[in-house]
């Protein structure tokens, strides 16, 4: 694949749209495009990560499997150096041993799920690439859900419907601005997470319509231990609950409602089943504990009359309540989506203007400002012949425990056998919890493939490394999932070293399986982009809309599609008529008492919202690690993509993850800014740079995810060297209900590290041999 001739100066990535500069055939830097009123500074990791030191060159495997062949690797998945080999020898034995686990153990030991982000791209998304190439050789073992809001994917359904509905069908935010009073966020609304949308998109909205609001004066409460989760813009009030007890603070903020006669009863008796079973629990009749603002306080040191006034306010004026998403990355996650869901009830505005209630402001650059109106031309991925899946983030558990029974929204399943995992566009050594369980976990199967451009600790864990081209070295066209714009991405420079795109690294080695012209269907990229343009115009034309043909619009500038409903309001038709637009769930109401989900007997998610303290409070580990920690998303990368560019080095201190930590929890470590730190709980340590400041809550201490897993095996507990909060992060799920990510329920401690800090390798190649 040879570079466009006249690249139209474009690339289009998860953050945006980017404008390149090109020098002697190389990318030298992203430069923010014209065409987006708020670019996002993401654009500066690019260049800079794709010519950086940690690219994948050629193709790689671990000196033991080449020598040895494939096998449990007792600790030598990355330790052992690497042996650079050419295509020929990569792809050989790849298909060799593919025919040996699928002829030994079936497809059903292949586990493919391949859960993250890749890059954006329609033709060339990886996992879509993956799992077709998979499929047409007999399937593979997938996951289900996701670590962004797995919660919200099973527990809405059973109370108010689909979740992804409810993102996409979000109170738009400049309905707020002409009728909202009030948004209270429970963990915020973070412009840092605001810079990106799954799949690409156009331009960023967030930062003009909140100006709106608060131009229009809307008065905004931020819930959350960072100040910062607020755009100064806002002039935010800042309330700080301790982290994981919002639902308590909800229940606080419910109960002052019916003790006060505020709740909508009318509301409640039209639109709702079960609110007695929750007034009941609330008033203290099931355990005895009435949830009152008082109680509220002893549990989220807010205090009582905060909680009653803030309550008489909202029951006051039209008011959003807002919850990130981030609330149910945690133990019991369930519950704050369902009080959210029952506190915006009592209130009785669901469905009006303005008011009501949104999960899920924030996740995205798209959610309560635009939606796609049309699905654009995809890959096919065929079909898998292999029904089997598990939860994604029980992937340690299905490495070290096979065969081991396990509850999942009302099913009673077992986990698979797996002898080979294969991990395309995702970073689990990144995403996961608990990484020297994962480090454990990842030396059980006999072989793990991991295509990526860098060598990511995922890549350094792995016996066969395949090197792929990145966006701005292959042809395709970027659209987001919820976002307008349609943007042809032409290919600038061409692939380092011996990268290829995964296409044609698929094709060679289905040809090997005996399976190229299922992979191919005889087409090469060039004529899959046609044919996948072709069907986004057919299906355009559907809509009314006209689209260039494909050699037009790849010459063209994004084109940008019609908002579908620019002034949604979540949940206004059913509101508007319940009885002809009822909800999907079995009574067609709101259920703030689920009946299906009592029927599960999960006593760590009964039938209605209850409250829980976060697991390390409840066994008193919290005593011993005092910090709660929070890993919140990065505002200097995506997830960890390209955490070696520039934009992501220049906010490390000391060359590691910055930590943020109260001047009172410093001073009384004895730590100041810009010191070189330890965190530390019984599952990891690692080493951060500290960054003292009151715009966090005392009593946390906060870690961005994302920088690339550092270990150093002859360390105890493996220290990570760089300041990943996965170190120390458990991976318990949330409930037996839906078996989320619980990452945001940690503790820990921290000491300031004296003397020399070892080097951080992590953006350095691995050992060859
Ligand atoms: N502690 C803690 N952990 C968390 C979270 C948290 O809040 N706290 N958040 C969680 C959330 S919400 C998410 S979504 C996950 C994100 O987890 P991931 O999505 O796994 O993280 P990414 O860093 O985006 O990983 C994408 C990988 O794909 C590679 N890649 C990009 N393009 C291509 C391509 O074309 N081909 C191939 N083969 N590879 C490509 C990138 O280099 C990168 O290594 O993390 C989760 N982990
Ligand atoms: N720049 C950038 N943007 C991103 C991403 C990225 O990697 N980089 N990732 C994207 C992805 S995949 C996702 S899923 C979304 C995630 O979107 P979110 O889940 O909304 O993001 P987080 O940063 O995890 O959490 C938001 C805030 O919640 C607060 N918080 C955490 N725990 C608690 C708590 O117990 N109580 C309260 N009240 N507040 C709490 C934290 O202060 C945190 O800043 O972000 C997306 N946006
Ligand atoms: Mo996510």
């Amino acid at each position: 694949m040879s570079p466009d001739p006249d690249p139209a100066l474009r690339t289009g990535n998860h953050w945006g749209l980017g404008r390149p500069v090109l020098r002697d055939g190389r990318l030298v830097e992203v430069r923010p495009h014209p065409a987006d009123p708020w670019p996002s500074a993401l654009n500066g990791n690019i260049a800079g990560s794709l010519g950086g030191r940690a690219r994948i060159l050629r193709p790689a495997i671990r000196v033991g499997w080449l020598e040895n062949g494939p096998g449990p690797a007792d600790g030598a998945r990355g330790r052992e150096p690497f042996v650079e080999v050419d295509w020929d020898t990569a792809l050989d034995r790849l298909a060799e041993e593919l025919g040996r686990v699928r002829a030994a153990h079936g497809n059903g030991a292949i586990y493919a799920g391949s859960y993250g982000w890749g890059s954006a791209g329609r033709f060339h998304h990886p996992q879509t690439q993956l799992k077709r190439f998979l499929n047409a050789v007999g399937g593979f073992v997938r996951s289900e859900g996701n670590y962004s809001y797995n919660a919200a994917l099973v527990l809405l359904p059973h109370v108010v419907g689909n979740y992804r509905d409810h993102v996409k069908q979000a109170t738009r935010l400049s309905n707020i601005a002409r009728h909202g009073e009030l948004v209270v966020m429970f963990g915020g609304f973070p412009l840092r997470n605001t810079q990106v949308s799954d799949g690409g998109l156009g331009r960023h909205r967030i930062q003009g319509a909140l100006r709106d609001c608060a131009a229009n004066g809307v008065r905004f409460v931020n819930v959350s231990p960072l100040k910062g989760d607020a755009d100064p813009v806002l002039n935010a009030e800042w309330i700080a609950p301790r982290p994981g007890t919002d639902v308590a603070l909800m229940m606080g903020l419910a109960q002052t409602l019916i003790a006060e006669g505020l709740h909508d009863r009318a509301f409640l008796d039209r639109y709702t089943v079960g609110f007695d079973r929750v007034a009941a629990y609330l008033a203290g009749q099931v355990d005895g504990v009435a949830k009152t603002a008082d109680w509220a306080e002893s549990q989220c040191g807010v205090p009582a009359d905060r909680i009653r006034d803030l309550a008489r306010e909202m029951a006051g004026k039209r008011t959003m309540i807002s919850c990130a998403a981030a609330l149910q990355r945690a133990d019991w996650g369930e519950q704050p989506l369902w009080m959210t869901v029952a506190l915006a009830a009592l209130l009785g505005q669901i469905g009006l203007p303005g008011g009501g209630y949104t999960i899920g402001y924030g996740v995205n650059a798209s959610v309560g400002v635009m939606d796609r109106i049309l699905r654009p031309g995809a890959l096919p991925q065929g079909e898998n012949p292999i029904a089997d899946y598990i939860p994604v983030a029980m992937v340690s558990d299905m490495l070290l425990t096979p065969g081991g029974a396990y509850d999942y929204n009302g099913e009673r399943r077992r986990l698979p056998d797996i002898r080979m995992v294969w991990w395309a566009g995702g970073n689990p050594f990144h995403h996961h919890q608990n990484l020297n369980r994962l480090r454990a976990a990842f030396q059980r199967p006999e072989t793990v493939v991991v295509n990526d451009f860098n060598w990511t600790a995922t890549a350094r864990h792995a016996d066969i490394v395949l090197p792929v081209a990145a966006p701005e070295e292959r042809r395709d066209f970027v659209c987001g999932k919820q976002d307008n714009a349609l943007i042809p991405s032409p290919a600038l420079v061409a692939p380092p070293g011996q990268a290829r795109t995964e296409y044609e690294i698929f094709s060679d080695l289905a040809d090997r399986l005996g399976a190229r012209d299922a992979f191919t269907e005889g087409r090469g990229e060039e004529d899959w982009l046609r044919d996948m343009w072709a069907r986004t115009v057919q299906t355009a034309a559907g809509h009314g809309i006209a689209l260039p043909d494909w050699g037009r619009f790849m010459a063209s500038g994004p084109i940008e599609l019609p908002d579908p409903a620019p002034d949604r309001v979540f949940l206004s038709e059913f509101r508007a008529d319940p009885d002809a637009n009822p909800l999907p769930t079995p009574s067609g109401k709101i259920e703030l008492y689920s009946e299906v989900i009592a029927g599960f007997g999960y006593d760590d998610c009964p039938g209605h919202p209850v409250w829980m303290p976060p697991r390390g409070v409840a066994d008193g580990t919290a005593r011993r690690f005092p910090l709660a920690l929070l890993s919140g998303q990065p505002e200097a990368r995506l997830h960890s993509q390209m955490d070696n560019g520039g934009y992501s080095l220049s906010q490390k201190i000391a060359g590691r993850e910055p930590v943020l930590i109260h001047p009172a929890d410093a001073a009384a470590h004895g730590i100041a800014d810009g010191d070189v730190v330890e965190l530390f709980n019984d599952r990891g340590r690692c080493l951060a740079g500290a960054r003292v400041t009151d715009a966090i809550a005392p009593g946390v201490v906060f870690l961005r995810t994302g920088a690339w897993y550092d270990p150093d095996p002859d360390d105890p507990q493996a220290r990570d060297r760089h300041g990943n909060p996965n170190v120390l992060t458990h991976d318990l799920r949330t409930s037996r209900l839906s078996q989320g990510p619980a990452a945001q329920s940690a503790f820990v401690e921290i000491r300031r590290h004296d003397g020399p800090a070892p080097a951080v390798m992590a953006h350095e190649p691995p050992a060859f041999a």
